[in-house]
């Protein structure tokens, strides 16, 4: 890492008001969780189609392979422990965090549930493919194979947002509430490639705030002002040290 480039970033975190997490998934990748772009070998999409498997016309054509996958997926994040990122942000319990990511580590490292907000849902869930208003929590050892839903026989599927699906409207109403209002974002992990979520940066930067952005490679994305490049279990510890940070 770029020491002075981390001197500069800790600059502007000393000088912010009000900071928030945006986050994707190579914040868990230390804990052995698959990204889905990432340069690593086990990258997702690198393996799998997503259009098979995350998205409402792959569910709708075999059902079952969409829940066999996520359900494999649940059983390796059952193994999966917080890693140093996770446990150094939930040292600032003040902290919002937005975060593409399903998986529930930030919660487990101690971060308030309220302080979480997952803007493409919650592998931990699952909910009526119909929308008829049922929704359960899900055993990530022992996840359900394809069911129907008691309320209505749709069935059942997780409670993330696949591919052509809009985002929890109440979830993306609070994100962008965050964004407004704060002078510092950090872009933690994420290929910032998917939309809506990745718009938040801009709208975020359109008031003024600084981004700092810790990940393991140079970002897509030009509106950053500094870029930490290394793993985020290292980083995130010596740039968050010694702040009371809060959004
Ligand atoms: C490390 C590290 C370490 C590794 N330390 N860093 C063309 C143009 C514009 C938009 C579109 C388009 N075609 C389609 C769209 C829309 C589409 C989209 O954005 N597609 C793009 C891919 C082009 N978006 C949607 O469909 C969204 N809905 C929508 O737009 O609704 C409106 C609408 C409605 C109806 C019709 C049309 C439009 C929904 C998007 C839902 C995304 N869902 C997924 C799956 C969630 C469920 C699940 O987990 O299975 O969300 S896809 C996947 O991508 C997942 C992630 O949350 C999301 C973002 O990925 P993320 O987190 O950034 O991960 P990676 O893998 O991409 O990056 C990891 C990063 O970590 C890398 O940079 C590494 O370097 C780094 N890293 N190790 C630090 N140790
Ligand atoms: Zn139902």
């Amino acid at each position: 890492m770029d020491e002075k480039l981390l001197t500069q970033a800790r600059d502007i975190l000393g000088k912010a008001e009000r900071v928030a997490v945006f986050s994707g998934a190579g914040l868990s990748a230390e804990s052995g969780i698959a990204t889905f772009r990432g340069q690593e070998p086990d990258a997702l999409w690198s393996r799998f189609d997503p259009m098979q498997l995350a998205s409402v016309e792959g569910f709708a054509s075999d059902p079952a392979t969409v829940i066999d996958w996520y359900n494999w997926r649940r059983g390796k994040l059952a193994q999966a422990q917080p890693n140093a990122a996770h446990r150094a942000m939930a040292g600032h319990p003040g902290l919002m965090h937005l975060t593409q990511n399903v998986d529930d580590l930030l919660e487990r490292a101690g971060v308030p549930e309220s302080n979480v907000l997952h803007l493409h849902g919650s592998i931990g869930k699952d909910r009526c493919h119909a929308a008829c208003g049922i929704e359960e929590d899900i055993s990530l050892e022992k996840p359900e194979p394809l069911r129907q839903c008691k309320g209505c026989g749709a069935y059942m599927r997780p409670a993330v947002v696949w591919f052509g699906e809009t985002l929890p409207q109440y979830i993306w109403g609070q994100t962008q509430a965050v964004c407004i209002g704060v002078d510092c974002l950090l872009l933690v992990g994420t290929s910032a490639s998917v939309y809506p979520a990745i718009t938040l940066v801009d709208l975020a930067r359109s008031q003024g705030c600084r981004v700092i952005v810790v990940n393991i490679e140079a970002s897509k994305t030009k509106q950053t002002d500094i870029e930490l490049i290394g793993p985020a279990g290292e980083i995130l510890p010596r740039l968050l040290e010694g702040f009371s940070l809060k959004t």
